[in-house]
């Protein structure tokens, strides 16, 4: 490892850092309007700490017409009424900072909601609000034809203007024109807002498409990407104590270096996406670990002294963890594996919402589908196919799994307000709930708690390489070595019975069972300290 790195990594101020996600609509319900809201997430900041995290990444909370549930901007200077005030998020970081907790926002700069002011002069005819949008003749459209990720043409046609607007997710959001320099600066200004507001970091949407190359009829990865980065680091949060996150879903490692690179001129890190999305189709809904599992030690060996590395399986836009990766009928134990494998390896970890006491996806009606890109995935999908096979994958992939309410307790609607939520509360919440958890020393949340506990503890799990071990294809298993320190993990990844020739070095340090045994049960995760 270079001397370069070294520095780096020892300035890092979060690199032994754990941060959690919340998605305000669905965290806790204050006001009982059904919908979670700002104050709601100070009134559980005492279990958060208790849980042991150091960051609260907040998805947004800005003034929005949540046609995609705040991911469509109307003004980013302002708290949606529906999430509070002004004064409500001033004393959310506040109040968390008295924990040691710190803030970190959700930026939307690839586009904004068609209800903000600028697309609305825009659409008046003021051309300087025009070229902050990336509005074109029927000629240039016709030459380029784009897919919107939400399903449909990318391309909205404005009778008024005769002219289309690009969005490359729902038609009221707007993409923004990044080569335009008074755009780069308008975002500037909002990032700074929020920095002199106290804010502890950020994490981008989407940010890899603020750069793109029409000719190849290319949305992200254009040539001027790292350069605005670069710009945007220098001129906003490179001027801060920060941790910043890039959303990059065509990232590779080669990628992921650059946006980490150890100069600290453009991210802490970023969220890649082949350990989610390697069959690159996103309805797909098959799991290959063994694909997992080599796609884990690429990320971490080749990001090793060069980059840094997020650490997640779960978020706001996929399904939940045990549903997908673990096993409903094991549902504390492979929730307990994946969070053993996950947390043992090398980068910052975040945990979404509920993750921490094992929710999982529930069995949707099209009547209940909230998700914008799910119904119009539906919408789409029921032209060729029977509606059963649509709605499997509705249940297995969409992202309202993730969104159901938290499950606080077993009163009606578990404990998550008072009002019946926008969304339906997954019927399971009298069994999974944060009192229920809290009650059981071997729940799943104290799985969680001691994993973040050990990263402040245990140097090896921040600065410890990473090397696969293979024990067949039914097991996943590491080591990482550190100052002569070795920690070994080993997991069955079957539902079987396993016997296994290995003995590992050092004392068992954690497992997901109480007691151990000498062969590994249904989904047995083990992990071995020698110092
Ligand atoms: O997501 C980007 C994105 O492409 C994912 O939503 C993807 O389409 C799919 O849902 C993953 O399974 C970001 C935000 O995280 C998402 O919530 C927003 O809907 C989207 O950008 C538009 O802002």
């Amino acid at each position: 490892m270079n001397a370069d790195y070294i520095k780096w990594r020892d300035n890092m101020s979060f690199k032994n850092k754990v941060v959690y996600q919340i998605y305000p609509m669905s965290f806790m319900d204050s006001n009982n309007d059904g919908m979670g809201d700002i104050r709601g997430i100070i009134g559980k900041l005492d279990y958060l700490e208790n849980l042991g995290v150091d960051m609260l990444w907040i998805t947004p909370v800005y003034s929005s017409p949540k046609f995609d549930n705040g991911y469509d901007i109307a003004d980013y200077y302002n708290i949606d009424p529906q999430f509070g005030t002004m004064e409500d998020f001033d004393e959310l970081i506040e109040k968390a900072k008295e924990k040691n907790i710190g803030i970190i926002m959700d930026i939307v700069a690839n586009h904004t909601s068609t209800h903000h002011d600028w697309f609305k002069k825009a659409l008046l005819g003021d051309k300087k609000y025009q070229d902050f949008y990336v509005f074109r003749d029927k000629a240039f459209v016709e030459k380029h034809p784009i897919n919107s990720i939400f399903g449909g043409d990318a391309w909205e046609y404005v009778e008024e203007l005769n002219l289309y607007y690009l969005h490359n997710f729902d038609k009221t959001q707007a993409d923004l024109d990044w080569d335009n320099e008074e755009v780069r600066e308008e975002v500037y200004k909002i990032l700074n807002f929020w920095l002199n507001k106290g804010v502890k970091g950020f994490r981008f949407d989407v940010i890899d498409m603020i750069s793109k190359e029409f000719d190849k009829l290319s949305m992200s990865n254009g040539p001027k990407l790292h350069e605005y980065i670069k710009e945007m680091n220098k001129k906003s949060f490179g001027n801060f104590e920060t941790l910043t996150v890039g959303e990059t879903w065509s990232a590779d490692t080669e990628h992921a270096k650059l946006y980490s690179n150890p100069d600290g001129s453009e991210f802490s890190m970023v969220f890649t996406f082949e350990h989610i999305m390697y069959t690159m189709n996103k309805w797909e809904t098959t799991i290959d670990k063994q694909k997992l599992k080599g796609i884990f030690e690429k990320y971490q060996k080749e990001l090793f002294g060069k980059g840094w590395n997020s650490l997640f399986f779960n978020n706001h836009d996929l399904p939940r963890l045990i549903s997908r990766y673990g096993d409903e009928e094991y549902r504390e134990i492979t929730g307990k594996q994946w969070a053993m494998i996950l947390h043992s390896m090398a980068g910052t970890p975040f945990i979404y919402q509920g993750e921490e006491i094992g929710m999982t996806n529930r069995a949707w009606t099209r009547e209940e589908m909230r998700d914008v890109e799910a119904i119009n995935y539906y919408n789409e999908a029921i032209k060729t196919h029977e509606e059963s096979y649509v709605m499997d994958k509705v249940r297995k992939i969409s992202r309202d799994n993730a969104r159901t309410p938290m499950q606080w307790d077993d009163s009606d609607y578990g404990g998550f307000s008072k009002e019946n939520p926008w969304i339906i509360v997954n019927e399971n919440y009298k069994d999974i709930n944060v009192k229920k958890a809290l009650e059981d020393e071997n729940s799943l949340f104290y799985t969680y708690k001691k994993l973040l506990k050990l990263r402040k503890e245990e140097e090896i799990l921040v600065e410890g390489d990473f090397n696969l071990i293979d024990l067949g294809e039914d097991f996943f298993a590491y080591k990482r070595t550190y100052k002569g320190q070795e920690l070994i993990l080993v997991s069955n990844l079957t539902k079987e019975e396993k016997t296994l020739d290995f003995v590992a070095k050092g004392e068992l340090f954690m497992s997901n069972y109480e007691k151990e045994e000498k062969n590994y049960r249904a989904y047995e995760t083990r992990i071995y300290l020698s110092k």
